[in-house]
Order: structure tokens, then C-alpha cells, then sequence
């Protein structure tokens, strides 16, 4: 596994759904994990160090200050974020940043490839390594590499204003196998492959980028459902924070721009203005932890929204009664349960979302015999798996408001019989079948790419061992053998 940054599974949890898709993996499947430590030093050339902590290997090495300004802050989160969310609006094209973006992944290819052995498989994570497998392949690396994004693609019209987008639609190339959270990112993946570099598809529905072929396919992530549903008698021993009549509405998102925060918080607004009868009945807590707070645009949000809650707060508020929770902090992963169960509604209202976790999180930790109503966006690419919850569009405040109502409404019978449909897909496409769909497709995937290699070479072995065990969905680990700790 490789990804930009790596869970210290020493810590508690960080906020953020690629990291928690990626740990749920690896306990699933033997393997080491390879990424940036979240450390920054001043200068120097990062070096990668191997440590094991309960069965669980990560190489990681810091980045300079020079990369974290322009190849994390810079080209991944002032260019490739925003345009991929389609806000072309907030890139920031600077000069520089590319090269710095380039200069990472050629590091962390350097650093990667003598620690490969020849029957590994390589799964790339997300949009700050695109150039991954390409500089791995200049190195000599034949193995197979599949490359997973996971938040959404742009329309080709947005991704063709990156200057450098022919550079990233040949890297794109350079993979065996790329993963898309919906079939309309698979869509417009096509598109921007065909506009910008003259990509063909072909006939057996894989598609050439100058020489190469790839395979592109939807594998829509998913939860471990089991970390959040409640064993007899567990639930019974929450503490009981709904009080009466009063109903909590919880958000939890990082603090990003593209979660459609204020527009939670003005539809929030709009319906205690409009539904008086619903005051001091409702709290809606909105937990927002920080991230990439040295962008400017999450700047802007972070005070936007502030100013938000304050307004409501100062509005509406009185000596006994709060209507927004306002907590930009991250809790430990451990509460999450509890706080879902124990919200009547979750409240989830991305203006564009690869998935959404969160969303997940929320109906598995629900109480099948009294469940909470979920509402949703319909940008979240959850939406597409999850049609039973109350989807909104979020750029309309009015259709959030009667989402709300509807939710706060909803008769328990009907909430029960959506519940039941709604958890039955989030079981269905959990983190399991996610990794094991994408691992059974890259081993397809590289076998059509090695015909070069005889049925008896290492590749050809591995490829087998890999589709046996994906079936097997083993879960012995192989913890440091790979890494020479
Ligand atoms: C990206 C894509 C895609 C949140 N606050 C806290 C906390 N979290 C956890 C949640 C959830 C995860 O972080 C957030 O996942 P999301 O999917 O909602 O969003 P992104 O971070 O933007 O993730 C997204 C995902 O990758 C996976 O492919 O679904 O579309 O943007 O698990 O519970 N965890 C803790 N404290 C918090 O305060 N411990």
C-alpha cells in the first residue's frame, strides 16, 4: 500500500477517509505500508524507516519543508483537490509546484523499489501520487500497480485547465489498473484520457494511452461495519445525551470546503427561522477537525463558518439552550459510535464527495429497532449506493430544510424499513469487498500486462497466489519479512 500519508498506528486515529479505508485493508491482507510520516524538517534528503507494531509494517519518511509548501500544500492540495472537485475557481497554478510534485514521487519510487519483492502487488492511493507508477516502471519495477482514487474526477473541461494535464493523463497510463469510487468518475476519467491525450478505447473495454493499456474500473469504498454496530447490551449503556424532546443532528466532516459546511449551517438556520416550534428541541454539533489549515481556501472556510455559528448561536440561543455544537477539533475514534447512535439525524451535505465514510459510519452504528434518518447529499458518491436515505441538493438551502423536517418527521416504522435497506448495502460493499474487488481486478489486470512473462516466473506465481487469496480472503500477515526491518 502507498499513499501520501500513513496512519501512525501507534496514535490514536487520524481524521480522514483514506487512511481508514487503507487500515481496514491491511487487516486484512498481509502487506507493509509506505508513506509520508507527517513529519516536516527544515531541509536534508528524508530517509524511509521500517517499524512493526502489532503485526502491522509502515516505511515512512518525513517531507522537507520545500515539499510539504509545494508538493502537498502546493500541486496536490492548491491544484489537483480543487479541480478535481471541479472548483476551478480556488486552484492556485504556481510555478514550482510541479516539479516539486514530481521530485516527491520520484523520491518515494526510489525509495520504494529495493524494498519490493518480485511477487508483490502495489496499490497507489490517491491523487498526490498519480506519477507513482510511472517513475517506478523508469526504475525497472515489473510488478503489477493498480492505482485507486478516491476522491471524484473532474468534468474533462476542468481537468484539461491543469497546465501540466498531459503529464498526468501519461503517468495515469503507466497503471495496470485505476479505481474509481463511481461510474460517472469512470466516465469522466474516459473523457479527460480521450481529450487530452488522444486515449482510445477499446473493444474489450480497456482503453490505450499512447502505448500503453489500462483497465479502469468502479470499486466504490466501504466501511468495516462491525467496528460500529453495538453487542447486546452495549447500547444500553450509553449515557443518555438526547434529553426528552431534544433531538441531536450530527455533522462530522474535516474541515474542507468541498463538505458544503456553510450551506449545512444556513439550511440549519433557515429551519429553526422557519419551523419556531422546533427550537429548544433540536442541537445540531457539527464536529469539523482541522486540516490543511496554510491553504488559504480552508482559511476562509474556517472563519466563514465561525462566523456562521455565531450568528445562529447569537440569534437563536438562549440561557439553557445552544442551537449549534461548534467543535473544530478531532475526537477519538472510539466516540464516533456513540455519538452516532445517539444522533436522530445525520446530517451530511457535501457539495461534491468521492464517497463519504461518514455516511457509512452513521447507518451502521444505528439502532435497527429505533434508527436515526440519514440525509444526505446528492454529490456524495455514497449517493449512488445508499438511494433509501433522504438525499438533498445542497446548493439548495430550501430542499436541506425539508430534508431536515422530513428526517425529524419520519415515522419509526419508515425509518426502520429504510434503515434495514440502507444498512443491508452498506454490508454488502464494506472495506472487505472494496479491497478484494480491486486486488481480484489487478491481478487480471497485471496477468494481461505480463504476457511477457513465462507461466513459471515469479510474476506469473505471484499473480496465481494473489487470485487463490484474494478468494481465501486471507488474513495471515506477513508483517516485516518484505521490509527488512
Ligand atoms: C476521502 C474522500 C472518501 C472525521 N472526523 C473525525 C474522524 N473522521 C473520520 C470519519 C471517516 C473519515 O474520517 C472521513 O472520511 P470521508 O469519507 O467522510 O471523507 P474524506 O476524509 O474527505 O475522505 C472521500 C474517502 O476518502 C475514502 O475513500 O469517501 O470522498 O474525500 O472515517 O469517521 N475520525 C476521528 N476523529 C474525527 O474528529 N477519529
Amino acid at each position: 500500500m502507498v499513499s501520501n500519508r500513513v496512519i501512525d498506528f501507534n496514535a490514536a486515529q487520524q481524521a480522514g477517509g483514506v487512511g481508514v479505508a487503507i487500515y481496514n485493508t491491511l487487516e486484512q491482507h498481509s502487506g507493509f505500508w509506505f508513506g509520508w510520516d507527517g513529519q516536516i524538517e527544515e531541509s536534508g534528503s528524508p530517509e524511509p524507516k521500517s517499524i512493526t507494531v502489532g503485526g502491522h509494517t509502515t516505511v515512512t519518511e518525513p517531507l522537507t519543508e520545500p515539499d510539504y509548501n509545494d508538493y502537498y500544500l502546493g500541486y496536490s492540495n492548491s491544484v489537483l483537490w480543487p479541480v478535481f472537485h471541479n472548483r476551478l475557481d480556488l486552484a492556485q497554478f504556481e510555478a514550482g509546484y510541479y516539479s516539486s510534485y514530481v521530485a516527491v514521487n520520484q523520491r518515494f519510487a526510489r525509495h520504494l523499489a529495493p524494498l519490493l519483492q518480485p511477487d508483490d502487488v502495489i496499490w497507489v492511493h490517491d491523487y498526490h501520487l498519480v506519477p507513482m507508477a510511472l517513475e517506478l516502471r523508469k526504475l525497472g519495477v515489473e510488478n503489477p500497480i493498480g492505482f485507486f482514487l478516491h476522491i471524484p474526477i473532474g468534468p474533462a473541461q476542468a481537468m484539461l485547465a491543469i497546465p501540466e494535464n498531459k503529464e498526468i493523463a501519461r503517468a495515469l497510463g503507466a497503471y495496470d489498473l485505476i479505481g474509481l469510487q463511481t461510474q460517472s468518475d469512470v466516465r469522466n476519467l474516459i473523457d479527460f484520457l480521450q481529450q487530452s491525450v488522444a486515449g482510445r478505447l477499446l473493444p474489450s473495454g480497456r482503453i490505450r494511452v499512447f502505448e500503453a493499456e489500462l483497465d479502469i474500473g468502479c470499486f466504490p469504498v466501504g466501511i468495516d461495519p462491525n467496528d460500529f454496530a453495538f453487542g447486546p447490551g452495549e447500547a444500553e449503556a450509553l449515557p443518555p445525551t438526547e434529553t426528552g424532546d431534544l433531538h441531536q443532528i450530527i455533522g462530522i466532516d474535516r474541515l474542507d470546503y468541498t463538505k458544503g459546511l456553510p450551506q449545512k449551517f444556513r439550511a440549519y438556520g433557515k429551519f429553526l427561522e422557519e419551523y419556531p416550534e422546533y427550537r429548544r428541541r433540536i442541537v445540531l454539533s457539527q464536529f469539523a477537525p482541522p486540516t490543511r489549515e496554510s491553504v488559504e481556501a480552508y482559511a476562509d472556510i474556517k472563519a466563514e463558518l465561525e462566523s456562521l455559528a455565531g450568528s445562529i448561536n447569537g440569534r437563536y440561543g438562549e440561557l439553557d439552550w445552544v442551537p449549534i455544537n461548534y467543535i473544530h477539533r478531532t475526537i477519538p475514534r472510539s466516540e464516533l459510535r456513540d455519538i452516532y447512535r445517539t444522533s436522530r439525524v445525520g446530517l451530511v451535505t457535501p457539495l461534491k464527495d468521492g464517497m463519504n465514510l461518514v455516511a457509512k459510519e452513521y447507518i451502521a452504528s444505528q439502532d435497527p429497532k429505533d434508527p436515526g434518518v440519514l440525509v444526505m447529499s446528492k454529490f456524495a458518491g455514497a449517493a449512488d449506493q445508499l438511494p433509501d436515505c433522504v438525499l438533498v441538493n445542497p446548493y439548495d438551502i430550501a430542499d436541506i430544510v425539508q430534508g431536515i423536517r422530513i428526517a425529524l418527521e419520519m415515522p419509526r416504522d419508515e425509518r426502520c424499513a429504510r434503515h434495514e435497506k440502507l444498512l443491508r448495502n452498506v454490508r454488502k460493499s464494506d472495506s472487505n469487498a472494496w479491497s478484494r474487488s480491486f486486488f481480484s481486478e489487478l491481478a487480471k489486470a497485471g496477468q494481461r500486462r505480463a504476457g511477457r512473462f513465462s507461466k513459471s516466473s515469479d510474476m506469473a506465481k505471484a499473480l496465481e497466489r494473489l487470485q487463490a487469496s484474494v478468494k481465501k480472503n486471507s488474513t495471515h500477515s506477513r508483517a516485516a519479512a518484505n521490509v527488512g526491518t
